[in-house]
Order: C-alpha cells, then sequence, then structure tokens
C-alpha cells in the first residue's frame, strides 16, 4: 500500500483539492484515532501517538495508493484545553462536517471501554445532520472482556441513537483488529459512488461517497 502525508493543516484552507474520495477519522481525544489510522495504513508511526490527550492539533492528509484520503483530525473532548481553542475546534469540525462539496465519509471512533460521553452524542448528531455517510468504530478492544464486548457494541449503538444498520467496526489497533474491515468498507463506497458517477455521468456532484 502506497501511502503519502500530502497535508498537515490547521484549517479548512490548507486541505487537497476535492477530487477524491476522504474518510474522515473522528473521536474523542486520546480515543485511539492516530492508532487505529497507523494500523490500517500498516505503518507504525506514521500518524502520530501520544499517551497524554491533545496529540494531533492538525488536519492531516494520507494518501493511500493514489485514491483516496485517510483524515485524522484532532480530538475533541479534552479538558486541559482553553474555552477559545475549544470553541475553535468545534467551529472548524461543524464547518468540515458540513462541507458538501467534498466526497466525505466519516468513521467516529469511540472508545470500548465507555459510554458515549455528551460530546460523542453532540459529533454524532452533527455527522447524521451533515448526510455524509457514517460508520462507528470501537477502539481498544482488547481492554474490554469479550464476554462484554456485544453488549458494550449494543449500548453504544443505542445511546448514540443512529440507524442499527450503520456500520460498526469493532477495532484493536494493538491486536490488529478490523484493518480488514475497515478497508473492504472504504473499497466498497468507492466503487459504489464509483457506479453512481457513471450511471449520473456527473463527474461535478461530489457531495457524497
Ligand atoms: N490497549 C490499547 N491501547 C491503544 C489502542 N489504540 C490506541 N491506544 C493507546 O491510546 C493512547 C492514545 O492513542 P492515539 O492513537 O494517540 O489517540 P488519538 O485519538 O489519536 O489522540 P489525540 O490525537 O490526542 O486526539 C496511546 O497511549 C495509545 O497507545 C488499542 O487498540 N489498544
Ligand atoms: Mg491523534
Amino acid at each position: 500500500m502506497k501511502v503519502e502525508l500530502v497535508a498537515s493543516s490547521p484549517g479548512l484552507a490548507g486541505r487537497p483539492e476535492p477530487t477524491l474520495p476522504e474518510f474522515a477519522f473522528i473521536g474523542r481525544s486520546n480515543c485511539g484515532k492516530s492508532s487505529l489510522i497507523n494500523h490500517i495504513l500498516g505503518r507504525v508511526g506514521m500518524a502520530r501517538i501520544s499517551g497524554k490527550p491533545g496529540k494531533t492539533r492538525l488536519l492531516h492528509y494520507y494518501l493511500v495508493s493514489d485514491k483516496f484520503y485517510l483524515v485524522d483530525l484532532p480530538g475533541y473532548g479534552y479538558a486541559k484545553v482553553s474555552k477559545t481553542q475549544r470553541a475553535a475546534w468545534r467551529k472548524l469540525f461543524q464547518a468540515f462536517l458540513s462541507d458538501q462539496e467534498r466526497p466525505l465519509a466519516v468513521v467516529q471512533l469511540l472508545d470500548a471501554r465507555h459510554e458515549p460521553s455528551v460530546l460523542d452524542r453532540e459529533v454524532c448528531g452533527w455527522i447524521m445532520e451533515s448526510g455524509h455517510p457514517q460508520a462507528l468504530a470501537a477502539t481498544k478492544i482488547d481492554k474490554v472482556g469479550a464476554t462484554r464486548r456485544a453488549a458494550s457494541y449494543r449500548s453504544m449503538v443505542e445511546t448514540l441513537g443512529v440507524d442499527p444498520q450503520t456500520p460498526f467496526f469493532p477495532t484493536s489497533a494493538v491486536q490488529g483488529i478490523g484493518r480488514t474491515e475497515i478497508l473492504a468498507w472504504i473499497d466498497a463506497m468507492i466503487t459504489a459512488n464509483t457506479e453512481e458517477t457513471e450511471e449520473t455521468g456527473d463527474a461535478g456532484d461530489q457531495g457524497d461517497i
């Protein structure tokens, strides 16, 4: 898999041209976004990981096989940021999600050990409102006993109030779980989008993947 970090931008202006499908990874600070991206890319240390929350402060665009982007977004809900910074992130997320010019799909990540927070629910609401295709990923499932996992996944879906058919990926960057399934979903989304574009002949309509 060919992978290039093509943009690291503090805001929306520095993003690449909206020509290729984008798969954005969004979630609470420290929930494991960068680790999961590394796992999917098969690259240790490509996305920066930290034991301390708040590591990813930019929008990082990884171009994969010249075909699509994985986008690593700054985590939300980190307590030790100023009110101003928090407001700026909120604005950035909302603008990022409401952009209909880009072929965007969004994966919301949730730490499998915790119930979704108020902020998780709010962000999930923004994603649903945006109309972009949505998926959920439970992270760090290695930290949850095998017998408790199914209940934890069900509770996430119920608490967030998403359609029960929403694609759901149990993942562990530590144990190497979830990569194949997420890549298969990405592939299916790209194929479906290409077929739709060919059918309508409308290359300009890229609002959805
Ligand atoms: N046990 C376990 N730990 C994980 C897993 N994924 C990530 N971690 C740990 O969780 C911490 C945060 O991981 P990151 O990937 O940096 O999380 P992030 O969501 O990108 O964090 P921010 O960039 O701060 O928003 C690190 O200490 C990781 O080693 C996992 O699957 N299992
Ligand atoms: Mg990160």
